[in-house]
């Protein structure tokens, strides 16, 4: 490995060994940091920035942040204290980047090459969007995407469409949405999108639009690139355009955290296989584990609580491993009978890998 990057200042509140810093606006959190209590420790939470964060001082009067909602019946601007006085949800659910496991894609996509490191799970507290949008008088009949707009100051010169982070999801997405105030119990760090944040549960982490300072219900997608070409499911070797299928709900998915590679050395004997698995839109109904590659399968526990349909479960299940070398794959289907996949989708942003074959551990016992 190369020599480790520093955290970059906004961030630098975070747990280095935990950490893998790719970038500035990329840092990962490492497979063997990832523990057994189902809630992602902010200091453990990964960061994706595709535009260098506002400055800090876009926290320092939190209640003071404004937000213009559009595309209603009566279409206002709120500062986040009038939102606290409207309504309050907490929500658990898995934040994963688009792109999370483009590391293990054998063609080499460009963008980060996480791992499993890109997601957490994570609580959010806020205002229903729904709520909201009852106080607003209902959305205007010719809305069909709820779209977000981040607060980032955008570079003076270029055409503001190229750069800035807005982005569309169908308008019933909004069902479970909330704009968030309290990430983990505490004020949502700048890091992660405070003062307020859209989240959409069951979406991709792109969709889920930080320091949001509008939210419209518009008629058509975003105009920004990264709606219109960016996070496509474009074939490989392909630039994303409008026909490809957007990146939104995410599919089923888990992995294993323990053991892990890294573990040094195991010795023959029992060790309980432990990891993470999600449904993005559903629930989970069971893991299966192999330790053969995939060849057999065994049922594993569901363990720990179970934080509702967007929120990661845990599984375990002991295992007596012989000496050698052995390939030790999850497998989860959600409840309404899907199955992850074995084969990540070919396409060329390297995105939703959702691959139980790429996501394997090879662990050697001696
Ligand atoms: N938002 C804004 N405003 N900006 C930016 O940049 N990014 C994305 C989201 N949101 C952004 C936003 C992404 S892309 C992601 S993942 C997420 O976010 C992350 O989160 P955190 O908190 O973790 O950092 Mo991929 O799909």
């Amino acid at each position: 490995a190369s020599a480790a990057k520093p955290l970059p200042a906004y961030a630098a509140w975070k747990q280095p060994e935990a950490m893998i810093v790719h970038s500035a606006n990329t840092i990962e959190t490492r497979r063997e940091a990832f523990g057994s209590g189902v809630v992602t420790p902010l200091r453990q939470l990964y960061v994706r920035n595709n535009l260098p964060p506002p400055d800090e001082a876009i926290v320092a009067d939190r209640d003071a942040w404004m937000i213009e909602i559009a595309g209603v019946a009566k279409p206002m601007s709120l500062s986040l204290a009038q939102l606290k006085t409207m309504g309050l949800q907490t929500l658990a659910m898995v934040l994963q980047c688009s792109g999370n496991g483009r590391g293990y894609f054998p063609n080499k996509p460009s963008g980060t090459p996480w791992q499993v490191g890109a997601a957490g799970c994570v609580i959010w507290s806020g205002v229903p969007v729904s709520v909201l949008v009852e106080h607003c008088g209902g959305l205007t009949a010719a809305a069909m995407f709820m779209t977000g707009t981040g607060g980032e100051k955008l570079p003076d010169g270029l055409d503001p469409n190229m750069v800035m982070v807005e982005r569309s999801v169908p308008k019933e997405a909004m069902q479970d949405a909330l704009l968030a105030w309290e990430l983990n119990g505490e004020p949502i760090p700048l890091a992660h999108g405070g003062p307020l944040r859209l989240v959409v549960p069951g979406y991709t982490g792109v969709n889920s639009v930080k320091y949001i300072k509008r939210l419209a219900f518009t008629e058509k997608e975003s105009p920004a690139a990264i709606q219109q070409t960016g996070y496509r499911l474009a074939p490989a070797g392909q630039k994303g355009d409008p026909s490809h299928p957007s990146v939104w709900a995410m599919g089923v998915k888990s992995w294993i955290n323990t053991p892990n590679p890294s573990a040094s050395t195991l010795k023959p004997g029992r060790v309980v296989v432990q990891g993470v698995a999600f449904g993005g839109v559903n629930a989970i109904k069971q893991v299966e584990v192999s330790i053969d590659g995939g060849k057999q399968w065994q049922k594993a526990e569901l363990v720990g609580p179970d934080l509702g349909r967007y929120a990661w479960r845990q599984f375990a299940l002991p295992v007596e491993l012989t000496a050698g070398e052995h390939v030790l794959v999850s497998r989860a289907t959600d409840t309404e009978g899907r199955v992850q996949e074995e084969d990540r989708p070919q396409n060329s942003g390297g995105y939703i890998n959702n691959s139980w074959r790429d996501h394997a551990v090879a662990v050697a016992v001696k």
